[in-house]
């Protein structure tokens, strides 16, 4: 792999059709994508829907290294949430695979198409917690360490799944 690598996490939801296999299928993606190989996956977790319907979410974060941009890694995750058969009818609607950069090294972006850190990763337990399963000190630039957040998101449901 050739030029300036950058780690990055991906939060990784499904709560349409098989979930736990659009995950994995996910993965199976990232790690095809060019210029990026996939450094750490969390387990897979069942987690309620937060300000969204539908059915549980299976949710899971991947570490990965890439020299992509951030936009170019962006793009790349639009069109394999494509391959997935994603649609989007509605905010938040059920999903066959929804693909987030959460965090892009330690950059602060806000163009009209990304903004990283998630403007809501802090308040998830369904992204916090994969996430420090991966990294348990990792850090939100400009935000501190991701487990503070935890205490926060104790009352939604997610559940390792075994
Ligand atoms: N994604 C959302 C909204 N709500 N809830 C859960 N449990 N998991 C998600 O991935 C999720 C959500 C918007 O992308
Ligand atoms: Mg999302
Ligand atoms: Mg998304």
């Amino acid at each position: 792999m050739t030029g300036r690598q950058i780690v990055a996490y991906i939060g990784i939801g499904s709560n349409l059709g098989d979930a736990a296999d659009n995950v994995r299928n996910a993965l199976l993606a990232l790690a095809k994508l060019p210029s990026t190989s996939v450094t750490g996956l969390s387990s897979l977790f069942r987690t309620a829907p937060i300000d969204a319907d539908g059915d549980d979410y299976v949710n899971a974060v991947a570490r990965v290294s890439t020299s992509l941009s951030a936009e170019e890694l962006l793009q790349a995750l639009l069109q394999v949430e494509q391959d997935c058969g994603r649609e989007r009818s509605y905010l938040n609607a059920p999903r066959t695979l929804d693909l987030d950069v959460l965090l892009y090294g330690d950059q602060v972006i806000a163009t009209p198409t990304l903004t990283v850190p998630h403007p809501r990763m802090t308040t998830r337990a369904f992204v916090l917690i994969p996430l420090i399963q991966i990294d348990p000190f990792i850090q939100i630039p400009g935000q501190g360490a991701a487990h503070l957040f935890v205490p926060g998101v104790a009352s939604q449901a997610i559940q390792k799944i075994a």
